[in-house]
């Protein structure tokens, strides 16, 4: 069996060899973090693989996050060591039942979750991502707006701005989803004193019952800056590992074992040594499809 060591080396050997570029999510797992060239939400890795001078972008994540990196750089060969990794939020909502529900509603902007498939950016007006989609949603100065696929960030979104009807599509992520008030109250109980910090794809509830609603890297930033020793973190579990790096000197709870994306964990370093070595898994979006999609990300990327 080869160390982990051993195989880190081999895999940023590859990488120069390659002329590849390693990118990975916040929620992957700490060795294949650690073995990247950048980690980060989907936003910022997003912005690294526009940014690149690399030929190839390994993409440790989920496939709608290589699918936009995609989107912003064509002529780049843009691989993922696991393609099958998907996320069942974004296949909540499909392209034909958003065409359908944009018919239902002439003229109301359509803003969806960058957690959505590539049929369905183009079908939509702008994009956003948890960090900043109270900030796009208030620059559209729009009455009412169609959101989707998410309706626990619609709901943050319509709470943080009064003045909009936000009408929800009915997806949802099941990791955040599934927490509970009382898993949250017991938490705190545990550890008096601690802060509660929490993703806004929980629900309603759980948010009301935090002391900050943050998108993983607005929680890595805020876990520096805080004044608590300790932290009760409500999202998943792969952020610890940035966290205890952004934030060495705090002590860093999971609210549950239960919070592990089995798609985000389906990437191990084994499998990013074998896609630089194959050069397989490579990530298309048809030409008309990426070409309407990169509008809607770019009015994100403009506006937020
Ligand atoms: O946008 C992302 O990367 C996701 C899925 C979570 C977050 O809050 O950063
Ligand atoms: Fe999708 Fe939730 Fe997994 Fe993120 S954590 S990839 S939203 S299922």
């Amino acid at each position: 069996m080869i160390d982990g060591q051993t195989l880190h080396d081999e895999i940023r050997t590859l990488a120069l060899e390659r002329n590849a570029v390693i990118l990975a999510h916040n929620y992957q797992r700490g060795e294949v973090q650690d073995v990247a060239d950048f980690v980060g939400d989907s936003l910022g890795l997003a912005r690294q693989a526009a940014a690149t001078e690399a030929n190839v972008i390994v993409f440790a994540g989920v496939h709608f996050m290589a699918e936009t990196a995609k989107i912003l750089s064509p002529d780049k060969t843009v691989l993922m060591p696991e393609p099958r990794a998907g996320c069942p939020m974004a296949d909540m909502m499909s392209a034909a039942d958003l065409a359908v529900w944009r018919d239902q509603n002439p003229g109301v902007p359509v803003v969806t979750y960058v957690n959505s498939t590539a049929e369905v950016k183009a079908l939509t007006d702008v994009c956003v991502t948890s960090a900043n989609a109270v900030a796009v949603v208030r620059a559209l100065d729009a009455k009412r707006i169609l959101f989707g696929p998410d309706r626990n960030l619609a709901h943050w979104v319509g709470r943080s701005l009064p003045g909009v009807e936000v009408i929800p599509w009915d997806g949802y992520c099941p990791i955040h989803d599934q927490v509970t008030v009382e898993q949250v109250l017991e938490a705190k109980q545990r550890h008096p004193g601690a802060e509660v910090v929490a993703h806004p794809e929980c629900r309603p509830e759980v948010v009301d019952i935090a002391d900050a609603v943050l998108s993983t890297s607005q929680m890595l930033a805020y876990a520096a800056g805080s004044s608590a020793e300790e932290l009760i973190v409500v999202t998943e579990a792969g952020l610890l590992h940035g966290l205890a790096k952004a934030a060495p000197g705090k002590r860093f709870v999971n609210l549950s074992p239960e919070m592990l994306c089995p798609n985000m964990k389906v990437t191990t370093i084994e499998k990013v040594r074998d896609c630089l070595l194959d050069l397989t898994g490579a990530i298309e979006v048809a030409e008309d499809t990426r070409v309407r999609a990169l509008a809607a990300v770019e009015r994100m990327v403009a506006i937020g």
